[in-house]
């Protein structure tokens, strides 16, 4: 009889990384149903739900370490809830059960249910502050781009880097007043700016896809947490990211440092975000560059997913036809 065997030291056995399929894909079909109703709440309460329950179904040992807020604000998922059956490895779990609420209730492109679940202690515990971010796919040589350069100076490494004009260059940056010298930057130097409304954690992973998405950096201010889990997902392809969160507030350095950080300065690489085994899967709530949207037919329900595994660099897409509806209502 032939064992299967799993080499020392990962944490994560390949068989839970296809588990986590099954958990991004409850919580997509769950606030699926809500798309376009305009209640951000409900669809991301039902994703929540849905996403509680399929976790709690897993053989690990669970804490989540980006979750919804801090447990008196947050009942389910909030950081430091156990999670799982507790009968496996110790693992850190990072969520988002609808990225991009708004783009679900207005039925806009690009939600997403996603987590990651890490080796323990290896994913940084974000408070749900700002974080500056940069972020570019792979191919590059390291260090090309840099959080602290002048944005003119990082379009114009990058596009000498992939040998094109900075013309041909395409920044990806959240539409906030925030950003208009940010933008207006990136343009100066001849480089196009594609603004997109909500969801940067898809907006950081498209970096690493530039033949299909036309995006070659990502620039700017989102959330902490979503930078976390995006750059999990980043690290399993090679890409390179930096974040510094922005703690410009008593308030916020207060949280800051009941989380653990001890420098509110501090640069994180990609792998300070992300250190350890990770996984992460996200299916498609709306369609989007990423993903396709939840169908639902007459017969058959369809999701799409994408798995991302960093102890191989294997990225799957998995399609699937759900003809069980009855699974999505199971408590
Ligand atoms: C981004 C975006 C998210 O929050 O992180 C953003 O990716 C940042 O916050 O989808 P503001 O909206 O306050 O700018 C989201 O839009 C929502 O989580
Ligand atoms: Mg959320
Ligand atoms: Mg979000």
């Amino acid at each position: 009889m032939t064992e299967i065997t799993v080499a020392a030291g990962q944490v994560i056995e390949r068989i839970l990384s296809l588990e986590l399929v099954r958990v991004t894909e409850r919580a997509a079909v769950a606030a699926a149903r809500l798309r376009g109703h305009g209640n951000e709440k409900a669809a991301d309460q039902a994703a929540v739900d849905a996403m509680r329950r399929e976790l709690n179904r897993l053989p690990i040992d669970g804490t989540v370490v980006i979750g919804e807020g801090e447990r008196d604000e947050a009942p389910m998922l909030y950081i430091g809830e156990r999670v799982g059956n507790r009968k496996g490895p110790k693992v850190d779990i990072a969520v988002d059960p609808l990225e991009g609420t708004t783009l679900c209730a207005k039925d806009m492109p690009g939600s997403i249910a996603v987590m990651a679940m890490a080796e323990g202690g290896t994913l940084l515990a974000a408070p749900d502050v700002y974080m500056e971010k940069i972020a570019i796919g792979p191919g590059y040589p390291a260090g090309v781009v840099h959080l602290d350069a002048k944005p003119e100076d990082n379009i114009n490494a990058l596009a000498k880097a992939k040998g094109v004009s900075t013309n041909e260059i395409t920044a990806l940056v959240l539409d906030r007043p925030r950003h208009a010298d940010l933008i207006a930057a990136i343009r100066r130097t001849g480089a196009a700016v594609r603004l997109i409304s909500d969801g940067d954690v898809a907006g950081v992973i498209f970096t690493s896809m530039p033949e299909q998405t036309g995006i070659d950096i990502y620039l700017g201010i989102g959330a902490a947490p979503e930078g976390v889990l995006a750059a999990g997902a980043l690290r399993c392809i090679g890409g390179q990211m930096q974040g510094r969160l922005i703690l410009d507030t008593e308030e916020t350095r207060k949280r800051a440092a009941a989380m653990g950080v001890s420098d509110p300065n501090r640069l994180y690489e990609m792998k300070d975000l992300a250190r350890g085994d990770v996984v992460v899967a996200a299916t498609g709530v709306t369609d989007g560059a990423l993903l396709k949207g939840v169908k639902f037919g007459k017969e058959v329900i369809e999701t799409e997913t994408i798995v991302y595994r960093s102890v191989t660099g294997t990225v799957r897409k998995i399609e699937a036809e759900h003809r069980d509806h009855s699974k999505f209502h199971m408590e």
